[in-house]
């Protein structure tokens, strides 16, 4: 022992100094952007597994990228889910639908409507066709970027703009962020601001269907940036350790508000990827591949249908417009990288898809695109007769502490009695347009 050199006398005499890695986006605001380092592939060209297969046999798929329509607008290879004109024609109809509906919204939070709104542009996929791969009562429980998920499922403009607004018709009574929906009977579980919250709840929704020997299976979306928080990781657990019939989609759109998804891991290895670790099958897609993003939802939704086990599927996609209202991406990434991401457009892509079928046209396209504009102008104009966000007190006072207990316990009693109390010391008979229903 003596004779040994004290390592920790050596230590910083000639080993290197360490150093960290801190990653840094490839481009800034002004940069020229290049994305020929990103590796999409072809399309048609991945095999299609049996979804009952092993998930340790699906290596290549984490790494890859489904992909069915190509640059010649036609739908190519085993992933083809060959769904008719008609089917198409719906499917483009609500990603239509959905970007109608981000412009009036965003619109309206520039008017002062409301405080905050959050669109999907690019995104319509993700949520629209993968949606109607699952059945109607199938559970989803979203981020608070899948409306396209609630438009799909036929659940009321009306109800969705009335909670952006926070009106008196809003059903959930003005305590949610505007955008984070809930629906029971469309199974769409409450979007929480509290992120990858849903995954594990997903999971466990996924875990008592099957316990109760029900037939319904549960879906959930995060985006990649959220995939760092612990709860998407005890979510990929359990689902694998229990064989839940459940769907965790991660929609990597590239960004976390300002951070580049190489903070929650990119820049190592792709979202796919996860799934293996956790012995979980795992697809990567081409998210702004209608066609692609349906298939591969079908295929998971199938697996755990036949207690085949979970999926986990990385959409591989780019956020075009800012994160929120709140957001200005001009000073953090270069405007360029819209224009020049590698997978276009998916509205762009289905209707030119559609287009060369011999299945549709562009003015067709203008008529669908003006009848969205103009539908979601109209419950528009509904929903503002309930009221909107920041004019007035559309729920009484008191409904805050109601709806969680079934009785209230003596403590919120107590807090109860002395807010109202207090209220109306400071502001006798109420505020002006204050909500004396219910
Ligand atoms: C637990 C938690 N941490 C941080 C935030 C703040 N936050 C809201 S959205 C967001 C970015 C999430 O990015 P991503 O998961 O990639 O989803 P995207 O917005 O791209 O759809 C952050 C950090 C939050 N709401 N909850
Ligand atoms: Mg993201």
């Amino acid at each position: 022992m003596a004779d040994r050199p004290d390592p920790q006398a050596q230590a910083g005499h000639n080993a290197p100094g360490l150093s960290l890695h801190v990653p840094e986006p490839k481009f800034r605001p002004g940069d020229a952007v290049d994305f020929s380092h990103v590796d999409v592939g072809e399309p048609g060209k991945q095999p299609r597994p049996d979804e009952t297969c092993a998930p340790e046999t699906m290596r290549d798929f984490a790494y890859g990228l489904v992909r069915v329509l190509g640059d010649d607008n036609r739908a190519h290879g085993p992933w083809d889910p060959k769904l008719d004109p008609e089917t198409l024609r719906t499917m483009l109809g609500h990603m239509a639908m959905t970007r109608a509906f981000d412009e009036r919204m965003f619109r309206g939070q520039r008017q002062g409507k409301t405080s905050f709104y959050m669109k999907c542009t690019g995104e319509e996929a993700t949520s629209v066709a993968a949606s109607m791969a699952l059945a109607s009562d199938d559970m989803v429980f979203p981020s608070y970027r899948q409306q396209g998920i609630l438009i799909q499922r036929g659940y009321p403009l009306i109800e969705m703009i009335n909670q952006i607004y926070s009106n008196r018709g809003d059903k959930l009574k003005g305590r949610q962020l505007p955008i984070m929906y809930s629906s029971r009977e469309h199974s769409f579980f409450t979007i929480s601001g509290n992120l990858a919250t849903q995954t594990p709840q997903a999971v466990g929704w996924a875990m008592a269907s099957a316990i109760k020997g029900d037939t319904r299976i549960a879906a959930t979306w995060v985006g990649e940036g959220s995939t760092a928080e612990g709860d998407f990781h005890s979510a990929c657990l359990f689902a694998t350790v229990y064989n839940a019939p459940v769907i965790l989609n991660v929609i990597n759109n590239q960004w976390a508000i300002s951070s580049f998804s190489g903070f929650a891991g990119a820049e190592r290895t792709t979202f796919a990827a996860r799934a293996l670790g956790y012995g979980l099958a795992g697809l990567r897609v081409d998210g702004n591949d209608p066609l692609a993003c349906y298939a591969a939802e079908q295929w998971a939704a199938n697996r755990a249908r036949a207690n085949a086990g979970p999926t986990l599927i990385e959409f591989f996609t780019y956020r075009a417009e800012g994160h929120s209202t709140s957001d200005d991406p001009s000073g953090y990434r270069s405007a360029q990288e819209r224009e020049e991401w590698p997978l276009g457009d998916p509205v762009m892509r289905l209707k030119n898809h559609l287009i060369e079928l011999g299945e549709w046209d562009e003015e067709r396209q203008e008529k669908m695109d003006l009848e969205a504009a103009e539908h979601v102008k109209k419950v528009t104009k509904e929903a503002e007769a309930n009221g909107i966000l920041g004019h007035g007190l559309h729920h009484p006072f008191r409904t805050m502490f109601e709806d969680v207990f079934e009785e209230l316990p003596w403590h919120l009693k107590e807090q109860a009695e002395q807010a109202i109390h207090e209220r109306e010391t400071k502001f006798p008979g109420g505020l002006p347009n204050e909500g004396k229903g219910a």
